[in-house]
């Protein structure tokens, strides 16, 4: 099957946020958990979503939307996966706005989704600015990248529910500091919860996943 690729230039910053309510409105009607995965270039976010889905029973009623610049790369990784996968390109644009996603989820069958991820452009800076609908907003940082970013990235980091540490296999081989890094993160959002993974191979899954059911959960419960 081809994969729709949808390419679109950003709103205007204004409109965003009322375009987000009304997103989110749409996926509380339906009750569809829906999650905002964001980092740099590279952290891990497509590795996240699809070890994610291999991890998930299959009953899970899973779809994607995938942010990128350029190419459908990340969307292709998904579909082998079997799960439903909007690909956007932004046309040079750095972030996903509102209006994108309202336009992704009018091309996924939204009756049939329980948890929707979507994988905003690699960046640290601006897609934390922009509100797409979303309940979740989990950040990736990726071990070689430093344990200084939160004071770098404050906004990215200020906004998180769940941080989620990637690439801890290579731990061994970078000057990394945990408790540095925790510490930084307490600094300006003691509420996010930080989780030790590797996708490469598969460890801190767990926590992850145990956040992930309660999510779904808690959302499937609402009225
Ligand atoms: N060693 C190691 N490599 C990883 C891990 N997670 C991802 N990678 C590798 O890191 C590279 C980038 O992973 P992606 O999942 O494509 O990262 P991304 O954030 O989706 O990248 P963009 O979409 O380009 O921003 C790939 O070569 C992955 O195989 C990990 O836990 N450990
Ligand atoms: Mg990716």
């Amino acid at each position: 099957m081809t994969i729709k690729v949808l390419t679109m230039k950003e709103d205007i910053l204004g409109a965003n946020d009322a375009k987000a309510k009304a997103n989110q409105e749409r996926l509380d009607n339906l009750r569809i958990l829906t999650i905002n995965v964001m980092s740099s270039p590279g952290a891990g976010k497509t590795s996240l979503i699809t070890n994610t889905i291999r991890k998930m029973p299959s009953a899970a009623r899973i779809a994607v939307i995938e942010g990128d610049v350029a190419s459908s790369i990340d969307a292709e990784r998904v579909q082998q996966l079997g799960v439903p996968v909007v690909q956007i390109n932004t046309a040079g644009g750095c972030h996903l706005d509102a209006r994108m996603m309202a336009e992704a989820m009018d091309n996924l069958p939204m009756e049939k989704i329980d948890l929707l991820f979507i994988e905003n452009v690699g960046n640290l800076i601006c897609p934390a600015e922009f509100a797409l609908g979303e309940h979740k907003r989990v950040i990736i940082l990726s071990i070689p990248e430093g344990d200084d970013k939160p004071y770098k990235y404050p906004l990215m980091f200020t906004e998180a529910d769940v941080i989620l540490v990637n690439k801890s296999d290579l731990q061994p081989y970078t000057d990394f500091n945990v408790d540095a890094f925790h510490k930084a993160v307490k600094g300006i959002n003691p509420k996010a919860q930080i989780f030790h993974i590797s996708c490469k191979t598969g460890d801190g899954f767990d926590d992850w996943l145990k956040w992930l059911r309660a999510e779904m959960k808690a959302k499937k419960g609402k009225s």
